[in-house]
């Protein structure tokens, strides 16, 4: 069913706690933690708990839940006080766009230069 968890999905586990992974926030609808391969110095991810493929079906079927992870998404910018200086969400969508694991993610990037188009 939809929004249900995938055995096989590592986001899925990290949102239960049985793959362990650095939190830096968690509410009932979500979990933001850092990335394991960071390609900035703030790089943290934020998930939804349900598991959707990615950021389109999250908003299409759970919008508040979408909701949910962009106000997080901010709130980890705040926390790790790169408001000021500037800060990037970027939802990779399909393969051809860099994505890897599909569960829905937001990247949270800051802390150096974003330059502009992403590559
Ligand atoms: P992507 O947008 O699907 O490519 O992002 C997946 C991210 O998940 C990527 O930045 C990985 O470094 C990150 N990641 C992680 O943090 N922990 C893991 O165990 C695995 C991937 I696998």
């Amino acid at each position: 069913m939809a929004g249900e968890p995938q055995g096989d999905c590592l986001f899925c586990k990290i949102a239960t706690g049985d793959v362990p992974a650095t939190v830096v926030r968690s509410t009932d609808t979500t979990v933001a933690f850092r990335d394991i391969n960071p390609q900035a110095p703030t790089h943290v991810l934020v998930i939804p708990r349900a598991h959707y493929p990615d950021a389109g079906s999250l908003a299409a079927a759970e919008p508040l839940i979408a909701a949910d992870v962009l106000r997080e998404a901010a709130a980890v910018a705040a926390e790790e006080g790169v408001e000021g200086s500037g800060y990037r969400i970027v939802f990779n969508t399909g393969a051809g766009a860099g994505q890897t694991v599909f569960h829905a993610h937001a990247h949270v990037l800051a802390g150096r230069g974003l330059n502009w188009p992403p590559g």
